[in-house]
């Protein structure tokens, strides 16, 4: 008797320390998903629909378009001119090949998704005034706007997609 007594204990002290276990998991992931704080509060959103490689296809017909996502969320140039001051204050400087126009582009588009949960702000690649070159493309009330990530210019001269991703 007392020996089952003491193997029924070893499996409740091993399940109680799996529980255990589980909640400390819980509770750090908790503390670091609390972190995502953004600054600009949108003011109009709307879903853009399921016609989003189309309406790129129709800007840019010969580029590499990868829409990954079902549905899309864009919202007003006025409140992208918001979300894109916010973003800029932590877009470190450029350093050629280790943080350059690419990391740019896709840290852009990262922290947006993380801040704003907008999946419209694509990851573009093409030619450009200053030679071949990676940006952002985003989803406003009037259709597609390039945006250079670098400085927060939207519909820079010259800019020509030849890779479009959108997530
Ligand atoms: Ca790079």
């Amino acid at each position: 008797m007392g020996r089952w007594r003491a193997i029924v204990i070893a499996i409740l002290s091993y399940v109680a320390g799996g529980i255990v276990a589980a909640l400390a998991v819980m509770a750090h992931e908790k503390v670091q998903r609390a972190a995502v704080k953004p600054r600009h509060e949108i003011e109009e959103e709307f879903e853009v629909g399921s016609g989003i490689a189309r309406e790129l296809r129709g800007v840019w017909p010969e580029a590499e378009i990868h829409a990954w996502d079902g549905r899309y969320w864009g919202c007003s140039m006025a409140d992208w001119e918001a979300i894109i001051a916010d973003v800029l204050r932590d877009v470190p400087v450029y350093k050629a090949e280790r943080f350059d126009c690419d990391n740019f582009a896709i840290l852009f588009s990262a922290l947006v998704a993380q801040r704003y949960q907008l999946n419209t702000c694509a990851i573009a690649i093409g030619t450009s005034p200053g030679g071949y070159h990676a940006w952002n493309l985003i989803r406003a009330e009037d259709g597609w706007h390039i945006l250079e990530p670098q400085n927060g210019r939207v519909d820079p001269a010259g800019y020509w997609c030849d890779f479009i991703l959108c997530a």
